[in-house]
């Protein structure tokens, strides 16, 4: 498909159309992960560049540094259904950022909201009991993961990264798609081979668009738009199966609580 055609096919993606109706859900928000500083807000305002093709502007706020910038999660519409989460990064994945990372892909953050660390298993059992009262199940989640190419990947990163992308397939029955960024900046063969050692399906290798560089290409919008479509045609596959919102939900809750149990087993006592 054409940058034109892609762009169409995108606009007019609706969950009605899918096989079987949209089985209860009523919007697709695709969650960007990764470490701090790696691309995520970056990507997403790739997206809409490309998607809405004007003039380029900063949606998401990218950092100057490698800082942590992108404290809340917020959400950055594309169409009428297809809404890009921009999730908090993650400094170094630890059992209790892991935690908070898992709440946030099982949409039990609340979006628009600052996302904090540190949570034990009272904390994340109350917030889950807050989300009980106004449950969230029509969203259909499609993770994507960020990594930037700029960056040396240690053994310890892909142990840690590679638990989460297999988690992620189970709770949202896709396998993350993985957008390397800075693909002109380091080894970008090598780091390809690497997620697909752990077993990625789709990698993208990109060049964001960013205030220093948003010199516009066919190919470069390409991928951006490709990106989405991926992801659309992730949505579709899983669509062809009858699913239930509300089972998939409490599935994930009693991840989450599990999760969060393993691991307070695991640390010791607090003083
Ligand atoms: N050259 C180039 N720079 C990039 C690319 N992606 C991101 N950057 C730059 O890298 C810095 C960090 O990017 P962000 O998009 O803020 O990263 P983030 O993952 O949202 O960061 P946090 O919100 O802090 O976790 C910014 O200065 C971006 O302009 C890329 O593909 N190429
Ligand atoms: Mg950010």
């Amino acid at each position: 498909m054409d940058v034109d055609q892609l762009r169409e096919y995108i606009r007019s993606f609706s969950l009605n159309e899918c096989p079987l109706g949209n089985q209860g859900y009523n919007r697709i928000l695709l969650q960007v992960f990764g470490f701090l500083g790696h691309g995520k807000s970056s990507l997403i305002n790739s997206c809409k560049y490309a998607l809405l093709d004007t003039e380029f502007k900063k949606h998401a706020e990218a950092a100057a540094n490698d800082g942590g910038l992108t404290m809340e999660r917020k959400t950055y519409p594309l169409t009428g259904t297809i809404i890009m989460v921009d999730n908090r990064g993650c400094a170094m994945i630890n059992a209790f950022e892991m935690a908070e990372i898992y709440a946030q892909l099982c949409n039990f953050v609340p979006l628009e909201q600052r996302v904090e660390w540190n949570k034990n298993y009272e904390d994340m059992m109350f917030r889950v009991e807050d989300d009980d009262v106004d449950p969230n199940f029509t969203d259909f989640i499609v993770p994507i993961f960020v990594y930037s190419v700029r960056k040396e990947i240690t053994a310890a990163e892909i142990e840690e990264i590679k638990p989460f992308l297999k988690n992620c397939r189970d709770l949202t029955g896709i396998f993350p798609i993985i957008v390397l960024t800075n693909k002109t900046s380091g080894d970008i063969a090598k780091l390809r081979n690497i997620f697909e050692g752990m077993g990625a399906e789709e990698i993208l290798a990109v060049e964001n668009y960013t205030d220093e560089d948003h010199f516009k290409t066919r190919g470069r919008h390409t991928l951006f738009l490709e990106l989405i479509h991926k992801a659309l045609k992730d949505v579709n596959f899983c669509m062809k199966d009858q699913r239930n919102p509300k089972k998939e939900r409490a599935q994930r809750k009693k991840f989450l609580l599990k999760y969060v149990h393993e691991r307070d087993k695991n640390q010791p006592p607090s003083q």
